[in-house]
C-alpha cells in the first residue's frame, strides 16, 4: 500500500495556530527539513494578514536554522523545549518572546508522555526508507534517535519526510525502544555500550499518517571552528589527566566509556585525545558523536560508539554511509531517553565531559546563561551525564572575549551543574581535581590551576574578603566581576 504523497507546502498548510509539533532529530541532524521551510513562510504570510500564528516545537535536542531559527525570526514559536543552539532563537528568547523550557534531554520523552507539554498535534519525522504497510509502517530513521518513538505514538497526525539525501541503509545504525511509564518500567537490558535490544525501525500507525513529503535536502550541519591554541591545550590537559588517573589506578586499563558534549571545545578535546600517545582504545557512550569521534573510529582509536545522534558535517555523514559495513558493527544510535539514561551512564561508569561558560571557586557550573539573564544555548544533556558519570569533567577556556571575561568567578551568575556533581575542571591553564576536597581546598585548586594569571590575584583577594564560613561568599561582592563587566566591559577592572 502506497501512502499519499503531498508537498511540503500542503503539509504546512494543515498546521493550525497553537498546534504542538514534535520533530525527529537531535541537534541539527535528523530534523525534518522540507515542511518547516514552508511553515516559516506561511507564518510570515499569516502575520502580514493580521492573523496569529505561533506553534510549539518539541524536539530531542537543538534543531536547525530552517526550524527554530527561521520560526523564531518569524515570531512564530509560542513554546519550545528542550535545547537550542540557534542564534535567532537565542535572540528572540532573550527578548522575552518565546516560552522556552531548558530541560535535561534525557527527560524529554518522559515529560511528553506525562502530558506536561499538552497534546502532540503533529509529528514530523524524517526517514530514509519506509515500509508502507496497511495498518503500520516501518520507518527507518536517519542520523538521530531523539524522541521519535514517543512522538510517533503520541501524535494525533504524522507527516513523514522521506529524505533521499540519506542512505536507505541508515536503519542498520539504530536501536529503537521506548520506556514504559511509571510504575511499569523495567531495567534497561544492556550491560555494555555495544549491546542492542530494540528494533531497527519505528512503527507508526498508518491511520495517523496524513502524507509523505519526498525530498532530497542535506543536513544543516555546522562546521566546527578550527582548533585554537587554547582549545588544543584544554584537550592536552584532559588527555594528561586521563593518563595520570590511569597510572593511579582510578581508571581501569580497559578505560571507561567517554561522553563529550556538543560544540567547538568538545570537538577539540576529542581531537586532542586522539593525538595523545599512551591512552588505550576507548568506547564512547554519549548523546552526540561529532566528526572527531568518527575519525578516531576509522583510525581504530575508538572501538565502539553509542549516541543519540551523529552530529557530524555532511562530509563526515557520507563517510559513515559509504562505510556502512564498518559502522553498523561499531556505532549505535539510540533514542535520547536511553542514551541519556542515568541507569546506563552509572552502570557503564561513563566519563562525562561538557563545556562550561563559567565555574565558581567551589565548583558550581553555569553553561546556559550569560550574566544570569541571557540564554546562551541551554544545558542539553550535560547534567544527565555530569550527575551520573564516574568522573565528571567540565572544561572551558579560562577567559573569553579577549580576556575581558574570566570563566572562573567567585559565584556563578546561574547554576546548572552543582559542586556536588563536578569532579574535575579543566582550562588551558591546567586541571583542578576537586575530588575529596572541601570548599577552601577546592577554591585554591581552581584559582591556582584553572584561573587565568590575570585574574588570580583578584580571586585570591576575593577569598580573603569573603571571610569565614564553610563556603565563604561575600553577599555584596560575589557578583562584582559580572557587574564590572556589564558596567565597564572588562572584569579585570573589578575592585573589591
Ligand atoms: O561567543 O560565539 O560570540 O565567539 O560563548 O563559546 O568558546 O566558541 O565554545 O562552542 O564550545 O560553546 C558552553 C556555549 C560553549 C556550549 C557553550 C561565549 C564565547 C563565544 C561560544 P562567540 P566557544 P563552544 C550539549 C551538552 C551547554 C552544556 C553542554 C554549550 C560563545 O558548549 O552550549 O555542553 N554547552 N551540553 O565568547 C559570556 C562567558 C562566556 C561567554 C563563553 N562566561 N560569558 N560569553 N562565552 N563563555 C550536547 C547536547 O546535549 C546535544
Amino acid at each position: 500500500m502506497a501512502y499519499t504523497r503531498i508537498t511540503a507546502a500542503e503539509a504546512a498548510s494543515m498546521i493550525k495556530d497553537g498546534d504542538n509539533i514534535g520533530l525527529s532529530g537531535f541537534t541539527p541532524n535528523g530534523n525534518p527539513k522540507a515542511v518547516f521551510r514552508e511553515l516559516s513562510k506561511r507564518a510570515i504570510r499569516e502575520h502580514e494578514a493580521g492573523k496569529p500564528f505561533r506553534v510549539g516545537i518539541l524536539t530531542g535536542a537543538s534543531s536547525c536554522q530552517s526550524i527554530e531559527g527561521d520560526m523564531a525570526a518569524a515570531k512564530a514559536i509560542k513554546f519550545r523545549a528542550p535545547f537550542s543552539t540557534n542564534k535567532d532563537f537565542r535572540d528572540h528568547t532573550n527578548l522575552g518572546e518565546i516560552d522556552y523550557e531548558d530541560m535535561h534531554l534525557g527527560h524529554m520523552a518522559e515529560r511528553l508522555r506525562r502530558g506536561f507539554y499538552g497534546d502532540v498535534d503533529w509529528a514530523i519525522i524524517e526517514v530514509s526508507a519506509l515500509e508502507e504497510g496497511a495498518t503500520t509502517c516501518k520507518a527507518s530513521l536517519t542520523s538521530a534517535g531523539g524522541i521519535v518513538p514517543t512522538i510517533a505514538r503520541l501524535a494525533k497526525r504524522v507527516v513523514i519526510e522521506l529524505n533521499h539525501f540519506h542512505s536507505p541503509n541508515s536503519r542498520y545504525l539504530h536501536d529503537i525502544a521506548e520506556f514504559a511509564e511509571y510504575p511499569y518500567r523495567q531495567p534497561i537490558p544492556i550491560t555494555s555500550v555495544a549491546e542492542r535490544f530494540g528494533k531497527e525501525y519505528v512503527e507508526i500507525d498508518t491511520r495517523k499518517i496524513v502524507g509523505v513529503v519526498e525530498c532530497n535536502i542535506p543536513e544543516e550541519a555546522r562546521a566546527f571552528k578550527e582548533l585554537t591554541p587554547e582549545t588544543r591545550k584544554i584537550g592536552e590537559n584532559v588527555a594528561e589527566f586521563f593518563l595520570s588517573d590511569l597510572k593511579a589506578g582510578r581508571i581501569p586499563k580497559e578505560f571507561f566509556p567517554i561522553q563529550s558534549g556538543v560544540g567547538t571545545t568538545g570537538n577539540a578535546v576529542m581531537k586532542a585525545i586522539g593525538q595523545c600517545d599512551g591512552l588505550p582504545v576507548m568506547n564512547v557512550f554519549s548523546e552526540v558523536v561529532q566528526d572527531a569521534v568518527i575519525d578516531m573510529m576509522l583510525k581504530g582509536q575508538i572501538a565502539y560508539a553509542s549516541a543519540t545522534a551523529t552530529t557530524v558535517t555532511n562530509e563526515c555523514l557520507q563517510k559513515i554511509y559509504d562505510n556502512m559495513d564498518f559502522f553498523r558493527q561499531r556505532l549505535t544510535i539510540r533514542p535520547s531517553e536511553i542514551a541519556n539514561a542515568p541507569e546506563l551512564i552509572r552502570r557503564f561508569g561513563v566519563i562525562a565531559m561538557n563545556t562550561a561558560l563559567e565555574c565558581d571557586l567551589y565548583g558550581n557550573e553555569n553553561s546556559s546563561h550569560v550574566c544570569g539573564s541571557n540564554l546562551m544555548n541551554g544545558i542539553g544533556g550535560s547534567c544527565d551525564y555530569e550527575r551520573n558519570g564516574s568522573i565528571s569533567i567540565f572544561y572551558t577556556p579560562s577567559t573569553t572575549k579577549g580576556g575581558k571575561i574570566s570563566a572562573i568567578v567567585p559565584m556563578c551568575s546561574h547554576v546548572d551543574s552543582t559542586e556536588h556533581d563536578i569532579d574535575i575542571i579543566v582550562t588551558e591553564q591546567g586541571v583542578a581535581d576537586l575530588r575529596g576536597k572541601g570548599p577552601l581546598r577546592r577554591a585554591q585548586e581552581i584559582i591556582e590551576h584553572c584561573a587565568h594569571p590575570d585574574y588570580r590575584p583578584l580571586l585570591r583577594d576575593y577569598l580573603k574578603l569573603a571571610g569565614r564560613g564553610h563556603e565563604p561568599q561575600s553577599m555584596t561582592a560575589a557578583l562584582a566581576m559580572h557587574r564590572t563587566y556589564l558596567e565597564k566591559g572588562d572584569m579585570r577592572l573589578t575592585t573589591w
